[in-house]
């Protein structure tokens, strides 16, 4: 596997481009090796600048379900650009997409989209503090809502003190709205929503955590998370930006069975191209601009060819027994990937839900933050060198997701998994 290109590639992004990269896990500093340049994808391919191919697990972190230029999805991006890119006015093709969001999402009556998950969650907070006049913003350790300051605070920083600036560049007096408390527990959550000195405007949560790796959630938190929003009356907004389209049609809140007041998308919905959105209640979104006063904006929202490309992915989800057939290959392969471990008696704690999963290297059970942060990364780094060499393109951190599409074989997936096996082996002599 010769990377020549890319290296050279990196020390020129380097000069231009922070880092060398456009978004930060993406320089693989955890895993400690660089990046490899992409030139092309292909199904569950993807192919560096120097024309090694590999089965990528990323899927772009999420977007890419149906695999890598689904020949559909490019027709309809095709045919829109034929037309032009950008109009910067209404489009059909932004009513036939929001339609498709809200019929499929039990809880959504009316969507906005902007160009980003971040905006999606950015504007779903601005939009419960605007609707109910309250300030505090309640998250968990260990989730990720994009980059939007009011976000970015340390772990851990609830309970006992306010947000803590988890960036420099933010500042005290924006986070110390926000309260960040253990996911899962049901005893702090009660306490700190309870709380009557905190003036609660919303919850926001990953219905299944995906950015500490995979932590499902306990049974019976979303339940209770729902049942003391509703009784405190702070909005519950799930940030389905990675659950949405992905664990089923309706996302999470099908798949639980639970009613968020605000949902975030992203990822998916766009098709591989750059959309957001965040929708609801009819009478909690009616106070978004220009009907209501919460202001909210975007060049580029509802960007005429993302909305192609969305709306053809969505309409291939829609196929019969889709998700039986992409959650049952992802449970076999979580499955045989568990057998690896004890045969090779690595420790690895296994998180899936529908074909999102994780292997912690750690004999920990993984149910929040804190028990996410026991696993071996330097071990993770190795697994993934390892994996690299072979062709297999796994996330570049141990606290990020394995992604499954319907574009993956199992003849492809026996070989990531003999290669595991492979790994394993290697670690265990270490
Ligand atoms: P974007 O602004 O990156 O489109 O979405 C932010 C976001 C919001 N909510 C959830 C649950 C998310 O997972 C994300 C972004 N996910 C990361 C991967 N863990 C994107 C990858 C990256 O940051 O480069």
């Amino acid at each position: 596997m010769i990377t020549a290109t890319s290296a050279q590639m990196f020390e020129q992004a380097r000069k231009v481009i922070p880092g060398g990269v456009n978004s930060p896990v993406r320089a693989c500093r955890s895993v400690g090796c660089d990046p490899l340049f992409i030139e092309r994808a292909q199904g569950s391919s993807i192919f560096d600048v120097d024309g090694n191919e590999y089965l990528d697990f990323v899927c772009s972190w999420g977007p890419m379900i149906l695999g890598h230029a689904h020949p559909v999805v490019l027709a309809a991006i095709a045919e829109a650009m034929a037309h032009g890119t950008s109009f910067g006015a209404p489009t059909p093709k932004e009513i036939e997409l929001a339609s498709m969001v809200v019929d499929a999402l039990p809880s959504v009556e009316k969507v906005r989209f902007v160009s980003s998950g971040t905006e999606a969650t950015m504007s779903a907070v601005r939009l419960a503090r605007g609707y109910t006049g309250k300030k505090v913003i309640i998250k968990f350790d260990g989730c990720y809502h994009g980059h939007a300051d009011s976000f970015l605070v340390k772990a851990g920083s609830g309970v006992i003190t306010l947000g803590i600036p988890g960036s420099p560049g933010v500042p005290d007096e924006i986070v110390k709205n926000t309260v960040s408390i253990p996911y899962n527990n049901e005893e702090i959550l009660e306490k700190t929503l309870r709380d009557p000195a905190l003036d609660i405007a919303c919850v926001i949560v990953e219905p299944v955590a995906g950015n500490m790796g995979c932590v499902p959630p306990a049974p019976g938190f979303l339940l209770k998370l729902r049942a003391l929003t509703a009784e405190l009356r702070i909005l519950l907004i799930f940030d389905e930006v990675i659950t949405g389209f992905r664990l089923a049609y309706g996302g999470a809140q099908e798949y639980f069975g639970i009613l968020p007041d605000l949902t975030c998308l992203g990822k998916i919905i766009g098709g591989g191209l750059p959309v957001g959105a965040y929708g609801g209640r009819a009478d909690i979104m009616d106070q978004v601009a220009p009907d209501g006063p919460v202001y909210q904006a975007g060049t580029l929202s509802g960007n005429p060819l993302a909305m192609a490309a969305g709306f053809a992915t969505l309409k291939l989800l829609q196929k019969e027994g889709f998700y039986t057939q992409l959650n049952d290959k992802a449970a076999g392969f979580a499955g045989r990937l568990g057998e690896i471990s004890e045969r090779t008696s690595i420790p690895v704690c296994l998180n899936r839900v529908g074909s999102l999963m994780t292997g912690f290297f750690t004999t920990d059970l993984v149910v929040d933050f804190s028990t996410a942060m026991t696993a071996d990364t330097q071990r993770y780094g190795q697994h993934y060198r390892q994996m690299l060499s072979q062709g297999i393109y796994l996330a570049p951190s141990q606290f990020e997701l394995l992604f499954l599409s319907s574009a993956h074989s199992e003849k492809q997936l026996d070989r990531a998994l003999e290669m595991t096996e492979w790994s394993f082996k290697k670690l265990a002599k270490k």
